[in-house]
């Protein structure tokens, strides 16, 4: 099969020595998980902006936790895919390599990957509003309807972050720290519209970064991008790390 990306590409990746990778929904499209703005899902009839938000939640707190219930569920069946798994091999064999999520699934830990920021949380964890106590997912879902703190009574939320509300800061801190410093970045499987995490990659490029975009759209940054590698993350993942392994194995 004709490799899917430039023999440039692949020169910038063989000799980087710090490289940083930023996924979105779209990788784990192929495990099943909707995306946001994509036609799939059946909760595409509500925008996200709608419901993860803090105003929709003190307002009808049945249907947010109702959504989020519903993901919690989707996401315990699905497992890690192809694109997951090229990402831990790619961690192994670059120097320097730190993986930027904005994903809350946690299926880059899952698949094996190490140095993660997750910038917009993880619907695995949730917390008390009152008195901050966390709470799984088992305890928070046994029970129909808006959970509350088996210690002080308060309503409990999921631990992500909702629009308008602040990114995590050490994640955010450590992510920018990733983009300023690395000479290879990879945009994966991200429509790049929800800020500040999509001022990211661009960020990279400024620095002196090789920019490349997986997608199998278009999207606002693709004409900002040094290489765009249109296609699914689990077809063009694989195909790249297997191509660098190449170079490894050529230059041992
Ligand atoms: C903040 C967690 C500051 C919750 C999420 C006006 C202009 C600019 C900005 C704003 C504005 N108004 C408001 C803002 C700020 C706002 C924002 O950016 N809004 C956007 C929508 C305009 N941002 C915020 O509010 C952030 N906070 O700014 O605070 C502040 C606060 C207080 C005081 C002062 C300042 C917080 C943003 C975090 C929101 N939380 N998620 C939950 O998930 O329930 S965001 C949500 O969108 C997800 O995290 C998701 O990751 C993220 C981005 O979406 P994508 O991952 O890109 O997914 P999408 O579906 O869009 O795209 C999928 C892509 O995959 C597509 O391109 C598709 O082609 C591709 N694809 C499909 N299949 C594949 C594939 N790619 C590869 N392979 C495949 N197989
Ligand atoms: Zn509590």
């Amino acid at each position: 099969m004709t490799q899917p990306f430039s023999p440039a590409v692949l020169e910038r990746l063989g000799n980087a020595q710090r490289v940083t990778a930023f996924t979105g929904a779209g990788i784990s499209a192929e495990s099943g998980v909707p995306t946001f703005r994509g036609t799939d899902g059946i909760w595409s009839k509500f925008r996200p902006e709608e419901l993860a938000n803090m105003n929709a939640f003190m307002r009808n707190p049945e249907l947010v936790w109702e959504w989020y219930a519903h993901r919690k569920r989707v996401i315990a069946e699905v497992q890690p895919n192809a694109g997951h798994h090229a990402l831990v091999r790619l961690e192994q064999l670059v120097p320097q390599f730190a993986l930027i999520t904005q994903n809350i699934d946690n299926l880059h830990r899952r698949a094996g990957s190490v140095t993660v920021y997750e910038l917009h949380g993880n619907i695995e964890r949730n917390y008390c509003m009152a008195c901050g106590r966390t709470m799984s997912n088992e305890e928070v879902l046994a029970t129909p309807g808006v959970p509350h703190c088996s210690s002080c009574g308060g309503m409990v939320r999921p631990d992500v972050v909702w629009f308008g509300e602040m990114l995590p800061e050490d994640e955010w801190e450590k992510s920018v720290r990733a983009a300023e410093s690395s000479d290879f970045f990879l945009s994966i499987g991200t429509s790049a519209v929800v800020y500040p995490a999509a001022s990211l990659p661009l960020l990279a490029r400024d620095q002196g970064a090789c920019l490349v975009e997986v997608n199998p759209e278009r999207t606002p940054m693709t004409d900002n991008v040094d290489e765009f590698l249109q296609g699914q993350a689990g077809t063009i993942l694989p195909a790249l790390v297997r191509a660098l392994e190449g170079i490894r194995a050529g230059r041992d």
